[in-house]
């Protein structure tokens, strides 16, 4: 393991419901640093050039619809094993499978609206991190 950055979101269905310093407070007990955070709103292009992967999935233009219907907060964040570790933080996609204790079962509607994204790879990390962030606030 070694100190790794990661990119999260808090969606625009925790920021509408006043969820984002809980969210944010979660984060930061599980140890994660926070080197950037911007509150912000995606505009389509943006939302769907975020979730290219998914330009093929049937949820795609909802989520699209979702991702842009408020503001959201991007993060930078940094610790050992950032990646994972957040991901165990969020929990599962579905938060009717997701673990006690975790981000989305403690605040997430159904498997779309789910509260929190977060990287899934050191690859889509980096890529996430520059799709909102300059080099000079990441330092
Ligand atoms: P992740 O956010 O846990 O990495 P992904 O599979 O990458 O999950 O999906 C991206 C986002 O798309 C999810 O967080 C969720 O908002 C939405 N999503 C994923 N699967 C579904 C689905 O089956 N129906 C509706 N929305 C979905
Ligand atoms: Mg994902």
């Amino acid at each position: 393991m070694s100190v790794e950055r990661t990119f999260s979101i808090i969606k625009p269905d925790a920021v509408a419901a006043g969820q984002a310093g809980e969210i944010l407070a979660m984060i930061q007990k599980a140890g994660f640093k926070v080197l950037a955070l911007r509150m912000t709103r995606l505009t389509e292009t943006q939302a769907r050039g975020f979730y290219a992967v998914h330009s093929q999935r049937p949820f795609f233009s909802g989520l699209v619809k979702f991702m842009t219907e408020g503001p959201i907060i991007v993060m930078a964040l940094e610790r050992e094993d950032a990646i994972k570790g957040l991901r165990e933080v969020m929990g599962a996609t579905n938060p009717a499978n997701a673990a006690d204790g975790t981000v989305r079962k403690r605040f997430a509607t159904d498997i779309e609206r789910n509260c929190i994204h977060g990287s899934d790879a050191p690859e889509t990390a980096e890529v996430e991190l520059r799709f909102f962030f300059s080099t000079s606030e990441l330092q």
